[in-house]
């Protein structure tokens, strides 16, 4: 880390971009760092693909959604590969000037200069950390902001990946003034009458084999509620919390002939070790892939099968 902040300390101008189709730790790591470093007199720009979505407009500082060119220093953070970078990947991957800051265990690098913590639960916990080390004053908004990507990472603190130390973090953030229970509504308890349609939706494809549940939602199915999947479909959470389930998958064909997988299970399997065998990757309760092109119902059959194959070995 003391590598990072000389070269932070150093920079007059800095641009700061975290992962494609941003989650809130993604948003939470980078708002957290360019307010932070503006605070200190930093001359310092967000940089993201698109718009930020309405639901995380709360955490969202000033932005542009196009390449600054000339600065001294380029971050980026919560990105685990170059691809996630998006339109954006090219013109970063050929500077010099690059810093990378992130929490995944699995990762390919993308910056010349890596600052990764592979344990830590969320990439606002390591801002957070290196914003302190640079003298930043925290305030209630950027608590807010840090304690956003926080609760977003750790699933309002319910993963594997929590620890003492998000605690202990998530604390001090209280303390500073974190409006927790309006970022955990927002998160956590609010949802739109499209989700809603959605789950009922859902409810009416399961099957299960064995302790597995296979929930499958093709692009008709989709299309029949008027739901638009590119605006997201997280419903992993809600379909993998059944008894007795070790392992959930989500098929979902989201263009047509386009299907993506999320698994999920209890310590019994390791999912990452099925997500590989469609070409994705992850972690052992948790992983996914996407980009499968074919018809829903040939991946459905080749899942059941590769399902099936898994859970007796
Ligand atoms: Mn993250």
């Amino acid at each position: 880390m003391k590598q990072i902040i000389k070269k932070i300390k150093t920079a007059k101008t800095i641009a700061v971009f975290c992962h494609s189709k941003p989650d809130p730790d993604a948003l939470g790591s980078l708002f957290s760092l360019t307010i932070g470093l503006k605070s200190i007199g930093k001359n310092v720009v967000a940089v993201l693909e698109e718009n930020v979505k309405k639901k995380y407009e709360f955490i969202s500082g000033e932005y542009q959604t196009t390449f600054p060119e000339n600065c001294d220093l380029y971050i980026s953070v919560d990105v685990a590969a170059p691809h996630m970078l998006g339109k954006f990947e090219e013109k970063f991957m050929a500077l010099e000037n690059t810093i990378e800051i992130d929490h995944h265990f699995n990762r390919t690098s993308s910056a010349k200069l890596s600052y990764v913590e592979g344990k830590t639960s969320s990439c606002s916990e390591i801002v957070y950390r290196l914003l302190k080390k640079l003298h930043v004053k925290i305030d209630a908004r950027l608590a807010t902001i840090v304690y956003t990507g926080l609760a977003g990472d750790t699933g309002c603190f319910l993963h594997e990946n929590t620890t003492a130390e998000s605690h202990v973090i998530a604390s001090e953030l209280i303390n500073y003034g974190a409006k927790i229970f309006q970022v955990n509504r927002k998160l956590f308890k609010s949802n739109t009458k499209d989700k809603l349609k959605l789950i009922n939706l859902a409810l009416t494809k399961f099957d299960y084999y064995k302790d597995t549940l296979l929930v499958t939602i093709s692009y008709e199915d989709f299309k029949s509620i008027g739901y638009n999947p590119e605006d997201g479909v997280d419903l992993i959470d809600f379909v993998s919390s059944i008894e007795g389930v070790n392992l959930t998958a989500l098929l979902t064909e989201r263009k047509p002939n386009n299907c993506s997988i999320s698994f999920r299970s209890s310590e019994k399997y390791d999912v990452s070790k099925l997500a590989e065998r469609f070409g994705g990757g992850g972690h052992a309760g948790a992983s996914g892939c996407k980009d499968i092109l074919a018809n829903v119902g040939d991946v459905k059959s080749r899942l059941v099968k590769e399902i099936k194959s898994f859970i007796k070995e």
